[in-house]
């Protein structure tokens, strides 16, 4: 039985581009998609319904299907997690340590888990922020995945588990929604631009935040994975950056397709959350150890985004 590649969150907003990149890549059996609910499209592919709370069912699909990669994306982001901290936490760490100990256990060989730009916190220096610096998270999914990142490094280090990071910037995607982060509104933005030429927006205009287009983040996530084992010198977490900029920003770029898009400003309970984070990270130690660069800026991402949803818009698919 050939050795396939299983990724578990498999129909939240990485996931989805996830596995249709690796399908392309690997082949359509050989990625295994996973997750706690049905995909809202049909993926061409297996599917398995997982809690990956629930260690014996994860080791079964593993088994069955001869899983020897995982990519593990389930978890609780920053605004959700503030909700409901216990069960955030719950999530985020234990899922992390079933896979990680399946690796330790030589059942699976390669791991990758997502860190986020939420491991800095408001001590952090906010520009250019260096891969190594302060780190005090004040969010519940901050301090999981600082945490998250010291056990890759720790099981790295002592058990010789291949776990590869990236720690994401807000991603920004078309082909499916994100849930529950505070850089949700850079999606809801073009939706809404579409849609109805309006935005309320529940940071303040100000808030600079460092970005990604998501085709760029699903090349590092691959580009990470196939990378050479001795290139990935840092087993916790890399920084990576795609674009810095504000809700203004983007709001004025999108005016540049729509004259008529307006904007308000509502601050909710995000607004403290984004106040916390980096504006603008170093990612230079990708760049150097795996040959990590970005493709797009503002205006290339924002003209694909509309470009893609009027499409999707016409198909009465948004
Ligand atoms: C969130 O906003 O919680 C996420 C993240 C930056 O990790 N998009």
């Amino acid at each position: 039985m050939s050795e396939t590649i299983l990724v578990i969150g498999s129909s939240g907003q990485i996931g989805t581009e996830l596995v249709e990149e690796l399908r392309k890549i690997y082949g359509n059996q050989n990625v295994i998609a996973s997750d706690i609910k049905e995909p809202n499209n049909s993926q061409e592919g297996p599917f398995e319904t997982l809690n990956i709370l629930d260690k014996d069912q994860l080791l079964s699909i593993i088994n069955k299907h001869n899983v020897k990669e995982v990519y593990l994306l389930a978890a609780l982001l920053s605004a959700t997690a503030e909700k409901n901290p216990e069960f955030a936490w719950e999530l985020n760490m234990n899922s992390l340590f079933h896979v990680l100990n399946l690796a330790k256990d030589g059942i699976i060989n390669k791991i990758f888990w997502p860190s986020s730009i939420a491991v800095f916190g408001p001590t952090t220096p906010k520009q250019n922020t260096p891969q190594s610096t302060i780190m005090e998270p004040s969010t519940v999914y901050g301090i999981s995945k600082q945490a998250g990142e010291r056990w890759c490094e720790y099981y790295h280090k002592k058990y010789n588990v291949d776990v590869r990071s990236i720690r994401y910037p807000g991603l920004i995607g078309y082909k499916s929604l994100p849930g529950g982060g505070t850089t949700d509104y850079a999606v809801d933005i073009f939706h809404q631009a579409i849609k109805t030429r309006q935005y309320k927006c529940f940071l303040n205009e100000s808030s600079t935040l460092p970005m990604m287009y998501m085709p760029d983040a699903i090349k590092a996530t691959i580009q990470i994975m196939q990378a050479p084992s001795e290139q990935i010198k840092i087993r916790s977490s890399y920084n990576l950056a795609g674009i810095s900029f504000n809700p203004k920003e983007i709001s004025d770029e999108i005016k540049k397709h729509f004259s008529d898009f307006e904007i308000f400003y509502e601050e909710d309970f995000r607004q403290q959350i984004a106040d916390s984070w980096p504006q603008s990270i170093d990612d230079s130690h990708a760049q150097i150890d795996w040959n990590w660069h970005s493709n797009y800026n503002l205006e290339t991402m924002t003209n694909d985004m509309i470009k893609n949803l009027e499409q999707l818009l016409k198909q009465n698919k948004i």
